[in-house]
């Protein structure tokens, strides 16, 4: 390899661990009966931290096409989960304990328009159940990001 390819690769190593470095943690605390803050804007790549989740647990019940979610319904009870999001887009999520509390929150992935907005809305609508539905609520409150 010649010096020209070798420093070209090197910057490209350089640029690589340095965009790896930005992605963010966000903290979502546990509280009694909510999660705070119950709505969070990220990038692509940012990952999601819970906190104090004892007699807690965060299940995604709403997520982008194609993205997967985190957490499994009635599972993972008092586990701190993160999860790094890669896909744009809503996630709207419940601790499944207290969903009669309405705990629950949204992670909004990027930017999303107001359409992208109605669109999971309306994939929430369809799809949740009873209390679930109280996720909708907090999808209203989302102010669109483009
Ligand atoms: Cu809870």
């Amino acid at each position: 390899m010649n010096k020209k390819i070798t420093r070209f690769f090197i910057t490209l190593l350089t640029f690589g661990v340095a965009s790896s470095a930005m992605a963010e943690e966000h903290r979502i605390n546990a509280e009694a009966r909510a999660f705070n803050p119950a709505i969070v804007y990220i990038a692509p790549g940012d990952t999601i931290k819970f906190d104090n989740m004892t007699s807690h647990n965060s299940v995604t019940y709403v997520v982008p096409e194609g993205a997967e979610g985190w957490g499994e319904k009635g599972m993972n009870l008092g586990e701190n989960i993160s999860a790094t999001l890669e896909t744009e887009g809503v996630y709207g999520y419940a601790c499944d304990p207290h969903i009669g509390f309405g705990m629950v929150g949204v992670v909004v992935v990027g930017a999303v328009s107001a359409d992208d907005v109605a669109a999971a809305k309306q994939k929430a609508m369809d799809t949740l159940e009873g209390p679930y539905k109280r996720i909708i609520g907090k999808i209203n409150k989302i102010e669109p990001t483009k």
